[in-house]
This record gives C-alpha cells, sequence and structure tokens, in this order.
C-alpha cells in the first residue's frame, strides 16, 4: 500500500499518533503537504462520511477518525502556511451556533493563514455576537461561518441579522460554507461569498483583503 493509501485508511480507523507518523515520514520522503491533504486525507473523511450515511460506522468511529483528521492536520499545518509576513488582512472564522463540525473550518482557517491572513479562530457552537464582537475586537475585514448541518444552516442568516442590528453589517463581508450549503443559499440570505472549499475560500478572502473584491 502507498503511503497516501495508508493514511487514509489510519485516519478511518482513527489511529491518531500513526496518522501524524505516516505522515511525517510521507513528508520526508518527498510526498508535497498538498497531496497528502488533497489525496489521501480529505478522501478519507468523505469515505468515513458516505460510511456513515450507510450505517456502517456510527458516531463513535467518525469522532475518532475526525480526531486523527485533525492530529494529521497540524502535522501539515507548518508546511502549508508562510510566516513572518505582515498580515494581508484578519479574517474572524468560527462553526456556527449548535453545531460542532471543525474539520472543514480548521481547512479553510489553514489555507487562509496560507495566504498571509491573521485567522481569529473562535471554534465551534458560535454565537451571533461572538462572531460580531470578535470581528470588531480584532479590526476583522472578513467573518467566515461555517455550518455542517441542515438544521444549522440557518444561524448564518442569524448571523447577518445580528450585525445589522449593530449597524455592521457594512463594515465587514460575510463568507459562509460548509456542505450543506450553496451559492443560491448565499443568494438568499444575503451573505457576500460562498466557496465550495479551503482554498478558494483563501484566494477570495486574500482578494477582499486586497480590494480586488
Ligand atoms: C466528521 C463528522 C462528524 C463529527 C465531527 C467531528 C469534528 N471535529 O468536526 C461528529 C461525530 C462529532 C459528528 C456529529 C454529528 N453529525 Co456529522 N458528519 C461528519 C462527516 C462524516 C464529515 C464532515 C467533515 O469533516 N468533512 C470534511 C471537511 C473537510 O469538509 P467540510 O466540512 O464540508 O468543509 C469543506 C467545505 O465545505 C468548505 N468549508 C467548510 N466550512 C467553510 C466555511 C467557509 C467560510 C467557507 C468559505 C468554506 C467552508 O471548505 C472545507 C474544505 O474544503 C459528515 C459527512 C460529510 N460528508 O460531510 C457528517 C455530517 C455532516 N454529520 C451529520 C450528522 C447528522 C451529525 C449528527 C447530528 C449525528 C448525530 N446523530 O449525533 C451530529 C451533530 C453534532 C453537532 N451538533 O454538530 C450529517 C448532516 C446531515 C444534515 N443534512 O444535516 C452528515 C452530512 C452525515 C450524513 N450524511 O448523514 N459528525
Amino acid at each position: 500500500m502507498g503511503a497516501i493509501e495508508n493514511i487514509n485508511e489510519l485516519i478511518q480507523l482513527g489511529r491518531g499518533k500513526k496518522v501524524c507518523e505516516e505522515i511525517q515520514a510521507a513528508l520526508e520522503a518527498g510526498i508535497p503537504a498538498a497531496d497528502i491533504l488533497q489525496q489521501g486525507m480529505l478522501p478519507a473523511m468523505n469515505e468515513i462520511g458516505i460510511k456513515f450515511k450507510n450505517n456502517e460506522v456510527f458516531v463513535p468511529e467518525v469522532l475518532v477518525a475526525a480526531r486523527a483528521m485533525n492530529m494529521g492536520m497540524a502535522v501539515l499545518k507548518p508546511f502549508m502556511t508562510e510566516s513572518g509576513m505582515e498580515p494581508a488582512g484578519v479574517a474572524v472564522i468560527g462553526t456556527v451556533r449548535g453545531d460542532m463540525h471543525d474539520i472543514g473550518k480548521n481547512l479553510v482557517k489553514m489555507m487562509m493563514e496560507g495566504r498571509g491572513l491573521k485567522v481569529v479562530d473562535l471554534g465551534v457552537d458560535v454565537s451571533p455576537e461572538k462572531f460580531f464582537q470578535a470581528a470588531e475586537e480584532n479590526r476583522a475585514d472578513i467573518i467566515c461561518c461555517s455550518a455542517l448541518l441542515t438544521t444549522t444552516m440557518s444561524e448564518i442568516k442569524n448571523v447577518l441579522t445580528y450585525l445589522e442590528s449593530q449597524q455592521a453589517r457594512n463594515r465587514y463581508k460575510v463568507m459562509i460554507g460548509g456542505a450543506p450549503i450553496s451559492q443560491s443559499y448565499c443568494e438568499a440570505v444575503g451573505a457576500d461569498y460562498y466557496t465550495p472549499d479551503a482554498a478558494s475560500a483563501a484566494d477570495v478572502a486574500l482578494e477582499i483583503c486586497q480590494g480586488l473584491k
């Protein structure tokens, strides 16, 4: 089995320590960090998602796989981000209230940092008030909301409504994403930008901070 397939399988098995060792070995063998992520790690979470849907695995298995994924991402992080530069801009990011999924959000954060942005991570289960407060305190350019559940997508609308109630809606660009989110949903709730993946999220964020959007 190749190194990338091996990492995929170990993530699905939730073997976090081993995942970190194998990622380290793959990096030392010259495999690019982006290939490890895109060809090994992301498909692993996708496959776990399909198995979960088909009742082949259950929440505990998904949880250990997610933990292994996050541990592996921490090993990759130094290889995907640049450092020592003035931040190109500031984003606050969080998973919306009621939602505990953080892998996608962590990836968006990592990619944005890789493009030179300062990213303030508010974690999961973030209320509209907290998004607003953090954006004000950090003089953010962008507020990024991640939602993974159809039942929590509506929290994005609540964030936008709260910003309006504080007369702050036009101070920030609001970017949204997560598996159930789409461009049409973005337009329907009046958010500024939707992107389907972390790499394009980082591109758009950089363009916003450069005044190109
Ligand atoms: C891992 C996982 C979990 C883990 C989460 C652990 C963690 N630390 O994140 C655990 C076990 C805790 C979990 C719990 C639950 N889960 Co869950 N989970 C998943 C799973 C398998 C993978 C999600 C994931 O990490 N994907 C990988 C990442 C990289 O992808 P992503 O999040 O989509 O992010 C990418 C893009 O969307 C985008 N993006 C993400 N955020 C943002 C933000 C911005 C601003 C932008 C621009 C882009 C962007 O960029 C990312 C990278 O490219 C999905 C299945 C799936 N295929 O999505 C189900 C899934 C999301 N879960 C589901 C369900 C039902 C649940 C539970 C309700 C189960 C239960 N009965 O308890 C609970 C809810 C808990 C809660 N309140 O949040 C359903 C949701 C169904 C629905 N229609 O709402 C799914 C779709 C599974 C299914 N097919 O049934 N889950």
